[in-house]
């Protein structure tokens, strides 16, 4: 066995370093990717503390929104990234097909809303769509909004134009993940740059569209490559209102199937970070939850996570079950939010529209 010291802390190390916001989506920035690695290596009950603290005082009706997904489009996609079953080149098992209907994505949402969601993301295994695709997304945002939920959906590069046309139809929030640091990126993926993604981001800002903008751990990255994605994240300006966490699912066929898997401490630790880093953020626990477990998922909470993918499918690998994750949340008195019980008592359109 490996024999451990344990160096007793000088007083006052331990308590909170609690970051005022200055403006709610601008706060404590620029992080250096060093600040942020000093935050990850944190004395672990030093972090929780500290990210626990920064999510009260952010989130203080503690609620955790439930997002479910659908993959309106699936697999056949041109670009390379190395996570992803969806990729025309690897071999996975994923059959490809159109874009859904109006009607079997409305009964899909429909069916969400009735099990307690609040978002919808529609996601599509597109490069970039083109502009007939977003004319027929456009509808489905309409459709999916007027049943009274959060719009979101994820459809690869966008150009300005067709973020306002999405915008015009109501969309609420677009997923567009920088997934790794700059420096790691093209290891992962080399069908685009990094550039590509931060360009589609300005666009979904451009034209006033909620962002939701995150990445995945245990590609193989090393702690200083997590440093760097999230202090990306937290340094676009305004940081993201949305940031989902995902744990690589490891798809047999693709090239990171044999990935090493992260450490689940130091998932928790990617929670935390990214918690204090951008406060007023809806951090997502997100894929590879399955692979995590109750008592971990219970630390990513405990950490600052506050929304989950909620349903038994991600876009085409599985989920925790619904009910055990709403067995979950009860167990450990959490309560989900919902439309009818706003902590703003405002009709959700934006999380900013409960600030
Ligand atoms: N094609 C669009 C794009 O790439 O932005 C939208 C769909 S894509 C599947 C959305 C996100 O899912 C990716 O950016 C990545 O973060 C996440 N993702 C894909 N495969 C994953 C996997 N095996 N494990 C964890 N996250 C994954
Ligand atoms: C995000 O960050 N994760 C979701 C969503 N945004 C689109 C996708 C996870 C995909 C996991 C593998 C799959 O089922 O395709
Ligand atoms: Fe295509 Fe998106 Fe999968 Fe990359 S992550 S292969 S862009 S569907």
């Amino acid at each position: 066995m490996t024999e451990v010291s344990i160096t007793p802390a000088p007083v006052g190390e331990h308590l909170p370093a609690v970051r005022q916001a200055a403006s709610p989506m601008t706060a404590g920035g620029p992080w250096t990717v060093a600040a942020v690695q000093a935050l990850l290596e944190r004395p672990l009950m030093d972090l929780l503390f500290e990210a626990q603290t920064v999510h009260r005082q952010n989130f203080p009706e503690g609620d955790i929104e439930l997002a479910t997904l659908l993959s309106v489009k699936t697999g056949g996609c041109s670009e390379n990234c190395g996570y992803c079953p969806q990729a025309a080149e690897y071999d996975t098992g994923v059959k490809a097909s159109k874009l859904m209907a109006v009607d079997e994505v409305l009964r899909a949402a429909q069916a969400a809303k009735d099990a307690g969601a609040t978002r919808f993301c529609m996601g599509a295994a597109w490069r970039a769509p083109k502009d007939r695709d977003v004319e027929k997304v456009a509808e489905l945002v309409e459709a999916v909004k007027g049943l009274g939920l959060q719009t979101c959906a994820t459809l690869g590069m966008l150009e300005a134009h067709q973020a306002q046309q999405l915008k015009d139809a109501g969309l609420d929030y677009y997923n567009h993940n920088l997934d790794t640091a700059p420096e790691y990126y093209g290891a992962v993926v080399d069908t685009r740059s990094y550039q590509d993604r931060l360009d589609t981001l300005a666009h979904v800002r451009s034209a006033g569209i909620s962002v939701c903008c995150g990445g995945i751990v245990g590609m193989g990255e090393a702690p200083v490559h997590r440093a760097g994605l999230i202090a990306e994240l937290a340094n676009l300006n305004p940081y993201p209102e949305s940031v989902p966490i995902n744990n690589l699912v490891r798809v047999p066929g693709t090239p990171l199937a044999d990935a090493d898997p992260i450490d689940p401490i130091d998932f928790v630790r990617v929670i935390a970070v990214a918690r204090i880093t951008m406060p007023r953020a809806r951090v997502r626990l997100s894929a590879g939850r399955q692979q995590l477990g109750e008592a971990v998922q219970a630390l990513c909470f405990m950490a600052g996570a506050n929304s989950i993918f909620y349903g038994d499918k991600l876009l085409v690998t599985g989920n925790p079950d619904a009910q055990a994750d709403l067995k979950l949340l009860h167990k450990l008195g959490l309560k989900a939010r919902s439309i009818s019980e706003k902590a703003c008592g405002k009709q959700i359109e934006t999380e900013a529209a409960c600030a």
